[in-house]
């Protein structure tokens, strides 16, 4: 068996494979927001949604290239979170990915319009590779097409992000949103980074031709997967030096965010994440898929930065 090392390499080579060739080119597409796409799609990344899409349809059974449409929609709707994220209007950031952000680079307006055609994008590929002369596949991706739509829109990644930013938005009196306490923050964070890393596994396990308690348990472990992968973050955020981390460190203990360290203190942080993996194990045992490679990738997310 090869090691998570070249797996991860493997599947980032094949991701960054088909991404190239998903992203919409001149003339059909004009060359201003083609290239904005590309300098974010291409700018790294650990791939995590994708990879964990693909993992997700070979530990059902299935094969990469089956869940492979579907992984590239999710890494491009990831990214084009990243990028309204970083605006002048949200997080407010000049480097991302290790390189200047989008606005800094392409100006506002592009970086807007490039993250908008990213996420559309996203589902007129799916649409596209649903194979209408194979009914099965084209049952899965339909499925696949809510799961992912629900997860990225208002009651998943869209809706936290709005919790993340009444946190530091005034409304119209000058009145901040309490801030949120634990249960308030594993919620915001559930929805803002956990619905898409939840939905990039059950994706996965979907369009691998899973069973229905294949697709429960990975649902479960994902939930669990997505916090830890949210706690870690928090505690890099701390830990971390700009340089490594590719983005600025530190901005959400000064911008006096709620955050897992600033709750729980990092000890007691980088435990919960290991109890989040434990759970994970747990949820893949029930369905046997505990030995598959999603493990693997929950241990690479929770021990990532040690
Ligand atoms: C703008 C609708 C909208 C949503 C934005 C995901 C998100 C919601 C904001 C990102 C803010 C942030 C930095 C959250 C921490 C967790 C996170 C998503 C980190 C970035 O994901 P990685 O580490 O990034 O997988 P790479 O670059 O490796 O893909």
């Amino acid at each position: 068996m090869t090691t998570l090392a070249e797996y991860l390499e493997a599947c980032r080579l094949e991701i960054d494979a088909a991404l190239e060739s998903a992203l919409p080119r001149p003339p059909a597409c004009p060359a201003v927001v083609a290239d904005a796409m590309r300098y974010s799609v291409t700018a790294g990344g650990k791939r995590l949604r994708p990879v964990l899409c693909l993992a997700s349809a070979e530990a059902v059974g299935g094969t990469r290239a089956d869940a492979m449409p579907a992984a590239c929609a999710l890494e491009l709707i990831h990214t084009y979170s990243l990028i309204h994220d970083d605006l002048p209007a949200m997080d407010n950031d000049t480097m991302r990915r290790g390189r200047p952000t989008l606005h800094v680079v392409a100006g506002e307006g592009m970086a807007i319009l490039a993250g908008d055609g990213l996420l559309t994008e996203a589902f007129a590929l799916l649409a596209r590779e649903a194979p209408a002369a194979d009914p099965v596949l084209a049952r899965r991706t339909l499925r696949v097409i809510g799961v992912v739509a629900t997860a990225a829109g208002a009651i998943g990644m869209v809706g936290g992000q709005a919790l993340d930013l009444a946190c530091v938005t005034a409304d119209p009196e000058g009145r901040l949103a309490p801030p949120l306490d634990a249960d308030g923050l594993r919620v915001m964070h559930a929805k803002k980074t956990g619905a898409l890393i939840r939905a990039s596994a059950v994706a996965g396990a979907i369009m691998g031709g899973g069973t229905e308690q294949h697709i429960d348990a990975i649902e479960i472990a994902a939930t669990d997967l997505g916090l830890a992968f949210q706690i870690i973050d928090d505690v890099l955020d701390v830990e971390g030096s700009s340089a490594d981390l590719g983005k600025t460190a530190g901005k959400d203990a000064a911008a006096g965010k709620p955050t897992y360290p600033a709750l729980y203190g990092v000890a007691r942080s980088r435990q919960m994440a290991a109890e989040g993996l434990e759970r994970a194990r747990a949820a893949l045992d029930t369905a046997s898929l505990a030995d598959s490679r999603l493990l693997q990738i929950g241990r690479w997310i929770v021990e990532r930065g040690n």
